[in-house]
């Protein structure tokens, strides 16, 4: 797909692990499913992405899914939850439980203090086509195709697939993708808000790669708080924790509350009156 030199990270059974120069790449290593998630594959991905929060060197996450090489039209992104391994009360894995630990997952790539950027490259259906909606960025291939089908198939995700879809499409639009359960080109996603750039498939790695370098030349600790600002705006107390965590994580580094740690340690009064009371 292009000529970057991943380096290979951590092994994992349904997704690969990569990175280059301070960006982590997952992919969803199912093709011949349309890169369908088990519960072990979401699990994978959560530890990959915990993997990308924790690394200092990594400013940038891209999710994507594996090409199988055949026609560009038939690749996947993600087509959601895998429909051979959903039970009665949720996709069931090897320790016979029932999950439906997409949801982890989808708050994670909401609170990752990084940028995400979905790098469609087929089909982005179902939970596949959440997934995307969750990330910071998507750019998508020309032949990528976009929708959702839990009416149809017996499912839904009245959160974030919801509400969140609303909030970048519209209402009506919103209403339409849930409820006709269609298919929509990546142009058409583009036309509605839900994709940031259009690409031929045989760009999409470079462009995107491009995109995540450019935000790599930026200050990490201002995106990390635009990100949360962005979410902060959608996702209530939950959003505003992930904002006060980071403006906690910033005081932590200042000598104000360094004196106030200090002063406990030493088992004396704290003194806070050289800290400037800036207007
Ligand atoms: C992606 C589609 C449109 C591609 O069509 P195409 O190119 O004609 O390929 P197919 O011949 O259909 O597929 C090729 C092979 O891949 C298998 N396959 C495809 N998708 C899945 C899938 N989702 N699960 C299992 N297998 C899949 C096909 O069966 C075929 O295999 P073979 O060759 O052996 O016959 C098309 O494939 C399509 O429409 N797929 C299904 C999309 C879908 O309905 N996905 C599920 C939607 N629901 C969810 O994702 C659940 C949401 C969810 O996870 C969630 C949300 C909120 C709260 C909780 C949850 C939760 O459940 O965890």
């Amino acid at each position: 797909m292009s000529d970057i030199q991943w380096q290979p990270g951590k092994e994992y059974r349904e997704i690969i692990y990569e990175t280059y120069e301070g960006i982590a790449k997952i992919t969803i290593n199912r093709p011949f499913r349309r890169n369908a998630f088990t519960p072990r594959t979401v699990m994978e991905m959560y530890d990959a992405f915990s993997e990308a929060r924790d690394d200092a060197g990594i400013g940038v996450i891209i999710l994507t899914g594996a090409n199988h090489g055949g026609a560009h039209e038939d690749e996947a992104f993600c087509s959601g939850g895998d429909q051979m391994v959903r039970g009665n009360g949720g996709y069931v894995g090897e320790d016979n439980i029932p999950r439906l630990n997409v949801l982890d997952l989808q708050r994670l790539i909401r609170v990752v203090p990084k940028p995400v950027i979905a790098m469609v490259n087929g089909y982005a259906i179902g939970g596949g086509h959440v997934l995307h909606i969750l990330c910071d960025l998507s750019i998508a291939a020309e032949t990528a195709k976009f929708g959702q089908t839990g009416p149809k198939v017996g499912s839904f995700d009245a959160g974030y697939g919801a509400g969140y879809l609303a909030a970048m499409v519209g209402q009506k639009k919103a209403r339409e993708i849930w409820y006709l359960c269609r298919q929509y080109t990546a142009q058409e996603a583009l036309e509605m808000g839900m994709v940031n750039k259009v690409v031929p498939f045989e760009q999409l790695e470079t462009e995107t790669v491009q995109w995540a370098k450019e935000m790599l030349q930026f200050s990490p600790t201002a995106l990390r708080f635009m990100k949360a600002s962005f979410n902060a705006a959608t996702d209530g107390l939950a959003g505003l924790q992930q904002f006060a965590g980071d403006a906690t994580l910033l005081y932590y580094t200042s000598d104000e509350a360094k004196e106030g740690r200090d002063a406990f340690k030493e088992k004396r009064k704290p003194d806070f009156s050289k800290f400037p009371k800036f207007p």
